[in-house]
């Protein structure tokens, strides 16, 4: 008799494990985001502002290559459901990784997760994590090129947060423009501009996630 191994890539192994994420997210009706953006531009800081600001009962995974300082400052902002992943050198969180942390957790509590995925705007856009939402954040000390540059997450992302728009008068960024490069990609992408220094367009994203969450 042959014997036929049968081998899947790495990304293949990744989509089943994400495909049993999102099921154990459904089961236990928690809505599941990511968030993607270059290091620095605000995504930690959203979080804090979420600890503050969004009354529904959520956790929070942080992945970075190394320490747990972010989850330590989700905790430190006053929410003791906050994780961090470590991915030794890994340039994105793996649906694998998202597995075993949410295992740790007592998710019959959690109506929503939200992961902030390591920096950078390129390896994490295609790895599934069992989100329902990818979120892509821009800021405007990058540039306002990096929706041209980066295409690979804009073309999944279904949200664009432009954080940091307290700094536009300060930089040259043509806002409008990158909201035009966002919708080249995605059509039907939604796009907040934020700032979590005036609180700006986040009572609008919260407003947005609740009422998807209503319907996934
Ligand atoms: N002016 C301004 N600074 C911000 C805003 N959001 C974040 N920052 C600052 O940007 C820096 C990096 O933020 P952080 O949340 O650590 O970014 P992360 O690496 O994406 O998690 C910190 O100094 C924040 O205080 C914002 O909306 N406006
Ligand atoms: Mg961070």
């Amino acid at each position: 008799m042959v014997k036929k191994t049968v081998e899947i890539s790495a990304r293949e192994h990744n989509d089943l494990i994400a495909a049993e994420n999102r099921k154990h997210f459904f089961d236990h009706g928690i809505f599941a985001v990511n968030i993607i953006g270059s290091p620095g531009c605000g995504k930690t800081s959203i979080l804090e502002y979420t600890v503050n600001h969004f009354n529904e009962t959520f956790a929070v995974i942080v992945g970075d290559v190394k320490t747990a300082l972010d989850s330590d400052r989700i905790i430190h902002a006053g929410h003791s459901n906050a994780y961090a992943i470590e991915t030794g050198g890994g340039c994105h969180l793996t649906a694998q990784m998202i597995k075993e942390k949410v295992g740790q957790m007592e998710t019959a509590a959690i109506d929503y997760l939200f992961i902030e995925n390591v920096g950078n705007l390129v390896c994490p856009s295609t790895f599934d994590l069992g989100e329902h939402l990818k979120i892509a954040v821009l800021s405007i000390p990058e540039g306002d090129e990096k929706v041209r540059k980066y295409p690979a997450l804009f073309l999944r992302a279904a949200v664009v947060l432009i954080n940091k728009v307290d700094l536009l008068g300060f930089m040259d960024y043509d806002i409008e423009r990158v909201k035009e490069d966002c919708r080249a990609h995605n059509s039907k992408v939604k796009i907040f501009e934020t700032s979590v220094k005036t609180g700006q367009g986040l009572d609008a994203f919260f407003d947005y996630l609740r009422e998807q969450r209503r319907y996934f």
